[in-house]
């Protein structure tokens, strides 16, 4: 399944790998998405093909759904789960109180309904992912299409009255076209540099009419699992 990996594909392997482990015979489990995400995804796909682990599989994105297919793992809807036991997934960035920054993939929405349904959230990350102060990764922000400049001047707006060190935020492109999500969306992306207050910052921005979500995940994350490039895991 891995053949040669570079340090970072290893790094996000044996994290993967790690919290795979955690997973137990008849779990209902979020799958996150995103790159390591995916390591998870296949390696519990061998485990269902190996080990005969009977778990129900929640995607958070339509990439990981066809995915978690491929490797043989049943899927469902979050509504026929109705809660699950674990959520594993990737995250940008995460803090020594384990918030995180999530949605560089597009799919903080899905990903924030899915952890918050679960007993338990598992994030797997490469060292790299580890900050003091959340914010040097670009802080998504999904919003709705119709109106989404006005949105977006009021994004602006709401950071210069909170006093947020960088304050220039863009629309996510695809090529030429704005990226849309899997609800059919846009995200923003906040170049903020450094969140003093992300807890108000995550309030305050659900606030503004035409925001949907936000990718701050403050008290949602219970543990980090953390790669490293020659192999070793940390949790
Ligand atoms: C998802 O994938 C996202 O919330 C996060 O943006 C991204 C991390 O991607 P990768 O694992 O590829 O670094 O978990």
């Amino acid at each position: 399944m891995t053949g040669e990996l570079s340090p970072i594909d290893k790094a996000k392997f044996v994290a993967a790998k790690r919290a795979a482990e955690m997973v137990e015979d008849g779990m209902r489990v979020g799958l996150g998405t995103g790159s390591t995400a995916a390591w998870l995804v296949r390696c519990l796909g061998e485990m269902v093909r190996s080990e005969g682990l009977r778990i129900k599989g929640v995607p958070t994105s339509t990439r990981t759904a066809e995915l978690a297919r491929e490797v043989g793992i049943d899927i469902i809807s979050l509504d026929e789960a109705k809660w699950l036991d674990l959520t594993i997934d990737g995250a940008d960035e995460f803090d020594g109180d384990l918030n995180l920054i999530k949605g560089g993939g597009g799919a903080l929405l899905q990903e924030k309904i899915v952890a918050t349904a679960s007993d338990r959230m598992v994030v797997i990350a490469d060292k790299a992912k580890e900050v003091e102060t959340l914010g040097a990764f670009p802080l998504p922000v999904e919003v709705i299409p119709f109106g989404w400049q006005t949105t977006q001047a009021l994004v602006e707006e709401t950071l210069v009255a909170m006093n947020v060190m960088g304050r220039k935020t863009t629309l996510r492109m695809n090529g030429d076209a704005a990226f849309v999500t899997d609800e059919g969306n846009h995200i923003l992306d906040l170049h903020l540099n450094r969140i003093g207050n992300a807890r108000q910052l995550a309030l305050v921005m659900n606030q503004i009419p035409g925001v949907v979500e936000n990718g701050l995940f403050i008290d949602i994350c219970d543990t980090v699992v953390v790669g490293y490039g020659d192999g070793k895991v940390e949790v």
